[in-house]
């Protein structure tokens, strides 16, 4: 089979960067998809003159939103995989050929940029957040995922076809990678520069963030549950599992997941107990954890310092405002919550 494999771009309000988007990415690729997710400025009309074929979603509904409309045309048009890429010209599309020459390799694999070797260049909050996001997400995907929120990304489209996606905005791409990495699939990662030119975004931290914890809290919690209870269950997504169900509607979904977070903590520590007690038996319960040497209590002992990161942040920006930077917050974050992984895949 030849692979077809076209760049996809959900865009808004991209007026500036689109153009020099897709013009480099016509380098490497014959077709990029942009999907217009009701822009107030003119960048449908940039995008077209500079070559793409836009979709125009007329009312703003989301990035998520966006990338499932872009999914669904590329597979109709018979593409085999599609790149996706950020409107606002933070992905060098000089990397598509690494993308490209990678997916030839490893055809069924889900390929993610990692900025994370660049550290220096990331703003320092949200390497932090990064750092403690890839900590569970990697949990519930099965294996270590160096940058798990770059958009800068190869997804092959067999892995999309059927998948259920439930979530909105920038949760999309995590429940993506979760998903298929809990299905079996492979996430592999190549080097992605990190570029942060001070421009606009529209992610919201608090918010869109919080989104993001809820979801993948949630979901940890109803995958250590059937692994706790089932010897040999490493991957536990199935697409009748119950944050598909009530993921349906927006208030069945609020209240699943607000419930959830509520009680995930002392649910934590009953896991853990349980993970004690059958450590005894041989039981290998908790398969996707035993399976890679992940201590649970590493687990335990990370989420009950989430409260402290909190803290700590709160303090030093206090302290920042006073005139005296401290940056403890950084030793803490890369010390509980490390990388928990023996093996990983970044390379190609
Ligand atoms: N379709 C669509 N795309 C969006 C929307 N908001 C953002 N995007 C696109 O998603 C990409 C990433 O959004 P950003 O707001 O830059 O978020 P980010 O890159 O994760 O965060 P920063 O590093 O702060 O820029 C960009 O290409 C945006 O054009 C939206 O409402 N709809
Ligand atoms: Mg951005």
């Amino acid at each position: 089979m030849t692979a077809k494999i076209c760049v996809v771009i959900p865009a808004y309000n991209a007026s500036k960067t689109i153009e020099d988007v897709i013009k480099g990415a016509l380098q490497h690729v014959d077709t990029v998809i942009v999907a217009d997710d009701g822009s107030t400025d003119n960048t449908a009309e940039i995008a077209a003159r500079a070559g793409a074929h836009v979709i125009s979603i007329t009312r703003n509904r989301g990035k998520g939103h966006a990338l499932r409309v872009l999914f669904r045309k590329s597979i109709k048009d018979g593409f085999t995989a599609v790149i996706t890429l950020d409107a606002d010209g933070q992905h060098s599309t000089d990397e598509i050929p690494s993308f490209i020459n990678t997916y030839r390799l490893h055809p069924h694999d889900i390929i993610v940029g990692s900025r994370m070797f660049e550290k220096e260049k990331i703003p320092r909050a949200r390497y932090n957040s990064m750092h403690i996001a890839r900590f569970y997400i990697s949990l519930a995907a099965n294996q270590f995922i160096a940058d798990t929120q770059c958009g800068y990304r190869l997804y092959p489209l067999s892995l999309l076809k059927d998948m259920i996606l439930t979530t909105e905005k920038y949760t999309t791409e995590t429940e993506i990678l979760i998903k298929a990495g809990d299905l079996g699939a492979v996430i592999r990662f190549i080097d992605s520069k990190a570029i942060y030119t001070g421009g606009g975004s529209y992610y919201k931290p608090v918010m869109d963030t919080g989104a993001i914890t809820a979801y993948v809290v949630t979901y940890l919690i109803m995958k250590w549950f059937k692994e706790g209870f089932m010897p040999d269950k490493p991957f536990t997504y199935t697409a009748g599992n119950i944050m598909n169900l009530t993921g349906k509607y927006s208030i069945t979904n609020t209240l699943f997941q607000t419930f959830v977070v509520i009680i995930s903590i002392p649910v934590c520590s009953m896991y853990f107990i349980n993970f004690l007690i059958t450590s005894k038996s041989g039981t290998n319960n908790f398969a996707s954890l035993r399976n890679n040497n992940i201590k649970f209590s590493k687990i335990v002992r990370a989420s009950y310092m989430l409260p402290f990161v909190l803290l700590i942040i709160i303090v030093e920006k206090a302290l920042c405002t006073a005139g005296l930077e401290t940056r403890y917050i950084d030793g803490f974050i890369a010390r509980y919550y490390p990388h928990l992984w023996s093996c990983s895949h970044s390379t190609y």
